[in-house]
């Protein structure tokens, strides 16, 4: 399948040549060996004139790895290198190219790169590589997505459900809900045809092909629900420590990331601007912040720092609320609480090694000892896992705001073409919210595609994928 005839109008875009392009694929950081990819028309020809083997480069069969130095135009020598050659269709682009494994010097890197713009290449745009993958039919845009989230999964299972996706996982499934669609479609056209010839759709009630129409249904708002879970395990919860001053929040914060990185005093106002730390809770990926103590102030410096923790407070996922229980609780807590009682938080009742022990709806901690912090980390993962719908949405999810927007168009679709189907409404009202949902699906995995949005979504990925 190649789609490059099917848009003509992105011939014209910035992404649709088939020009020879080269980038580097790994960080411009001195490592033990550097990638720099190339690909398009003439790539290996252009790639022989710099290269020490050029007969045996031009020989060489696809996918194989020829040795040689990349030399300048005056015959100097660069670095010597291995060099997977690539025929096409049979290459990652489906075009002729050529990976070229050089030592990762910073200037080494910049040298190969500037002779292999001498020679002809152009360096390529954000994604480019993946994008004529998707050009020339070797990915769809679903499988082609799932390279950048590969690449930019932070944890196990962020990189699991990415390969799920990059094997196809999604473009199959969308591909079975996308049949069976087609055949409820079948079924209403071949209906209404017969009716018309019998005098008017009106007659007919009930939609042909009701159950395969409900499966579907099912199949796709377990993929509109797996989205939110999708998101937190790829972006990570940004999950706040919040409380008054000196209740331990700096402490916890300290244990939680297995670090002394936030000051701890029995000064109350220690912290005054926010401290941030990575980790992974039960394999979710966490944003942890630490905050200023809330509390009524004078000073211009506290103030400002309260002026962060309540920001930071707004965009949370998730909020740790500290009490001292040493104090116990104060009118400021009970406010405080009061005023997130909608939002997503875990109260917890800090210090009990000297404390009076927790009252109900408390976690129980000490962020001297450590006791009660494994409960609290079950109780956090807890509050951010949403329960999975069904061992599908496990494995199978969609995991971008295109996708996402794709699949909620497909799932009020068809939510209205049933409901409209239970009030017998006719089938020619019915049958073309189903022939949009088809059309949608095929959207979504870019069967049909506009430039416009091809350009968008390429230009994310970094360059050299
Ligand atoms: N006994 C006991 N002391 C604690 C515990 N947690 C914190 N502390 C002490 O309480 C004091 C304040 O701790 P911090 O972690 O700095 O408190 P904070 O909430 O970050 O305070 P601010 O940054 O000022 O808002 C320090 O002296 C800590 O050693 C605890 O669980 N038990
Ligand atoms: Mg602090």
């Amino acid at each position: 399948m190649n789609r490059v005839n099917d848009s003509a109008a992105i011939t014209s875009a910035t992404y649709g040549d088939d020009a020879p392009i080269a980038a580097l694929a790994t960080p411009l950081a001195e490592t033990a060996l550097a990638l720099i990819r190339s690909s398009g028309k003439d790539a290996l020809a252009l790639l022989s004139t710099v290269f020490s083997r050029p007969k045996q480069l031009l020989t060489a069969k696809g996918n194989s790895v020829i040795h040689g130095w990349i030399v300048d135009s005056n015959g100097q020598r660069i670095d010597e290198t291995l060099v997977s050659v690539y025929h096409a269709p049979r290459s990652y682009t489906g075009e002729d190219g050529a990976d070229i494994s050089c030592h990762g010097g910073i200037a080494t890197i910049r040298s190969i790169l500037r002779v292999l713009r001498g020679a002809g290449f152009r360096e390529a745009l954000p994604g480019e590589f993946t994008f004529r993958a998707f050009m020339n039919g070797k990915l769809d845009l679903t499988r082609a997505e799932s390279v950048m989230e590969l690449v930019s999964a932070k944890t196990e299972c962020a990189r699991e459900h990415a390969v799920n996706r990059l094997a196809g996982g999604l473009e199959q499934e969308i591909h079975d809900i996308k049949r069976l669609l087609v055949q409820v479609l079948a079924g209403t056209e071949l209906f209404l045809d017969y009716s018309e010839d019998e005098g008017g759709a009106e007659e007919v009630a009930g939609l042909p092909d009701r159950l395969l129409a409900e499966e579907a249904l099912s199949r796709i708002r377990a993929l509109a629900t797996s989205y939110c879970m999708e998101k937190l395990y790829h972006d990570g919860a940004l999950v706040v420590i919040a409380g008054r001053p000196n209740a331990g929040k700096s402490s916890l914060f300290n244990m939680l990331i297995k670090e002394e990185r936030s000051i701890v005093t029995d000064v109350p106002g220690t912290t005054r601007d926010w401290v941030e730390s990575f980790i992974s809770i039960e394999n979710i990926p966490i944003r942890l912040v630490d905050t200023a103590g809330l509390c009524a102030s004078s000073d211009t410096l506290e103030q400002l720092g309260i002026e962060r923790s309540l920001n930071l407070l707004a965009a949370a996922d998730l909020i740790l609320y500290l009490v001292d229980g040493v104090v116990g609780l104060t009118a400021e807590d009970t406010a405080f609480l009061r005023d997130h009682a909608g939002r997503p938080l875990i109260a917890v009742w800090n210090k009990t090694d000297r404390a009076s022990s927790a009252p109900d709806d408390y976690i129980a901690s000490s962020a001297k000892t450590g006791a009660g912090l494994n409960a609290l980390c079950a109780t956090i993962a807890a509050t951010l896992s949403l329960p999975a719908s069904d061992a599908q949405a496990k494995t199978i999810g969609i995991a971008t705001e295109r996708q996402k927007a794709c699949i909620d168009a497909v799932l009020s679709a068809l939510e209205e073409a049933l409901s409209l189907a239970d009030q017998q409404e006719p089938l020619d009202i019915i049958a073309p919210l189903f022939r949009d949902a088809v059309n949608t699906l095929g959207e979504l995995t870019g069967e049909v595609s506009t430039a416009d949005i091809l350009d968008v979504m390429f230009s994310r990925f970094c360059v050299g994928k």
